[in-house]
């Protein structure tokens, strides 16, 4: 059975709406945010501190973009992957690293400096310069979805359907609505979050997440 340690809208939210895509039976364990604080012995079980934590059996995965990549093997065949035989196949696997390494990283640090901080801690230079930093690196999702399909827009980041590019993605503008940041996104990108959002398998995993 999968387990995936998960805090309320964190990153470990990638994994937990893929496992809502594929159906796939799990155990979600709730930790209050952040655990390594929060949650007696969390470093116990993870030396790194942070959520996503995912197991299986013998496996076990801490990075939330590679946990969907790992489900789309483990349990696909899947639409959700795009396969090396696919035209798309270098971009999708390009969102899937740029997800997290590009997108989310800097919205880390606006959390972090503009959120979390104690009030005497917080550094709205940082916050402030790092959330440009954010906004400047979702032009290439804005330009790319803006263009072709007959310079009428893409419905999806690749291959033509939802895939786990759009939920690796898609997170950041999860973090983004969070953090006051999604109304200064391009439009198409704006559009096309509302299209995530209205997935089944997104609502389904809200809804888990809810208790
Ligand atoms: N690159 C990792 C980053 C994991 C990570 O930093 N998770 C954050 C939650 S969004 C966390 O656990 N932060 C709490 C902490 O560092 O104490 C991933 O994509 O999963």
């Amino acid at each position: 059975m999968i387990q995936l340690w998960h805090c309320a809208n964190a990153r470990s939210f990638r994994p937990l709406w893929m496992l809502e895509e594929m159906q796939l039976p799990y155990q979600l364990h709730l930790l209050p945010f952040p655990p390594r604080y929060r949650h007696p012995g969390w470093l116990e079980i993870n030396p790194l501190g942070t959520i996503p934590y995912l197991t299986e059996g013998e496996a076990v995965l801490t990075e939330s973009s590679g946990i969907l990549h790992y489900l789309t093997q483990a349990h696909g065949p899947t639409d959700l992957a795009v396969t090396p035989a696919e035209p798309d196949f270098a971009l999708y696997t390009n969102y899937l690293f740029q997800s997290d390494a590009t997108f989310t990283f800097p919205q880390t640090l606006v959390l972090r400096y503009r959120v979390l901080e104690a009030p005497e801690k917080r550094l709205p230079q940082v916050a402030d310069a790092y959330a440009k930093w954010f906004l400047a690196r979702m032009t290439w999702v804005e330009t790319h979805l803006g263009g072709t399909q007959h310079q009428g827009g893409r419905e999806w980041l690749v291959a033509g359907r939802f895939t786990a590019a759009d939920i690796a993605v898609g997170y950041a503008c999860l973090l983004a609505e969070t953090l006051g940041l999604f109304a200064d996104l391009g439009p198409a990108t704006r559009d096309w979050w509302g299209r995530c959002k209205e997935r089944d398998g997104y609502r389904r995993a809200r809804a888990a997440q809810s208790g």
